[in-house]
């Protein structure tokens, strides 16, 4: 394991040397130093959960063959190709979201002298996967289907965010148009594809697959993306900011939270009062108030609940899957962020 992650990060180094390298631009000193620090601080520095697991499920999928060094390569380089995009929109969002931190730093717009080039990075970040994919895949009879995968989940991905952001101008008129339904919604659009699917749909793409044929498994992994989601809002208010590497920010933006839902499901009327005077306020003493009331309704024990119960139905619906290997993926993924505390 330790091993698969020092080979996924050599060829890290070599994407980046290729975009560095790149030769549709000519590259001063400055430019190639920005966007090489700008590469180093956003792309590499995370769980890498969604890279791995292209390989993870690559192997899997192949059933034991051993894996070539030259598919290796592909698996990594597409597993990359999910960070760097991953990697775009968290830069994107970290300002949208008005946050601190990202990863146990400062959010990139925070670093001196970053600012708001940070959208450009953004968008540049976002330009790389393309010119990965072009330089790696362009001679393979997938090739098409993977830019159209990779655009089709950044669309979905993108339209989440909008969601999320708009869903809170209604909020803020009125908390009490925020239920599951809604946040459901939000969360299946903004996370669930490009953190779940997209891993698995890359590992098929290059064994040969027509995803037309896995619908059932999108389906599953879609739910497992929305737990995930409801495990990051619930991470926002209750987990420790040293593990996740990030300092919360939903009870202040307005976010329709997992919590939030819950909290307006679970309130008495006098309760509710407090959430609607509290909620959504930049003030310590606002959020604190909010968190005082999730912890009074016992928010974290109704997480326990429910995630135990996702956790059962996931499974079960895993094991109705027809084939061993495909169900070996999907466990697999699901081990992997099972009551997570990072
Ligand atoms: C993140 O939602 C979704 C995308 C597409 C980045 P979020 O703002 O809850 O994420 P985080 O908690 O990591 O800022
Ligand atoms: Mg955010
Ligand atoms: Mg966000
Ligand atoms: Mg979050």
């Amino acid at each position: 394991m330790a091993d698969l992650k020092s080979t996924f990060l050599k060829v890290y180094s070599v994407l980046k040397s290729e975009l560095l390298e790149d030769p549709a631009f000519e590259w001063t000193h400055d430019s190639r130093q920005w966007v090489e620090r700008m590469l180093e601080y956003n792309v590499p520095g995370g769980k890498l959960n969604r890279g791995l697991s292209v390989i993870d499920s690559y192997k899997l999928l192949k059933e034991g063959k051993e894996l070539t060094e030259d598919e290796i390569f592909l698996a990594s380089a597409l597993g990359w190709c999910i960070e760097w995009l991953q990697a775009y929109f968290l830069v994107l969002d970290d300002i949208m979201d008005n946050s601190h931190t990202r990863r146990g730093q400062p959010c990139w717009f925070r670093v001196p002298n970053v600012g708001m080039i940070a959208v450009n990075d953004g968008v540049l970040l976002r330009n790389h996967i393309p010119r990965i994919l072009r330089k790696h895949f362009r001679d393979k009879p997938y090739y098409v289907e993977l830019l159209d995968l990779f655009n089709e989940v950044e669309f979905q991905t993108a339209s989440g965010q909008m969601i999320d952001l708009i869903t809170t101008l209604e909020g803020a008129k009125d908390l009490s148009k925020y239920n599951l339904s809604v946040h459901r919604r939000i969360v299946q659009y903004k996370t669930a594809y490009y953190s779940f699917y997209l891993s698995v749909a890359c590992a098929l793409l290059i064994s040969g697959e027509n995803l037309d044929n896995h619908i059932d498994v999108k389906n599953i992994l879609v739910e497992m993306g929305v737990y995930f989601q409801v495990q990051d809002d619930y991470l926002d208010c209750f987990g420790d900011p040293e593990k996740i590497g990030k300092i919360g920010t939903d009870i202040e933006d307005f976010k329709c939270s997992w919590l939030v839902v819950k909290a307006l499901e679970l309130s008495s009327e006098e309760q509710k009062k407090v959430l609607y005077e509290n909620y959504g306020k930049s003030n310590p003493a606002n959020v604190a108030n909010v968190k005082a009331l999730y912890k009074e309704l016992d928010l974290q024990g109704v997480f326990a609940e429910f995630e135990s119960k996702s956790y059962e139905k996931l499974t079960a619906s895993i094991e109705a899957h027809p084939s061993k290997a495909v169900q070996a993926v999907l466990k697999s993924f699901l081990g992997k962020i099972y009551k997570r505390q990072k």
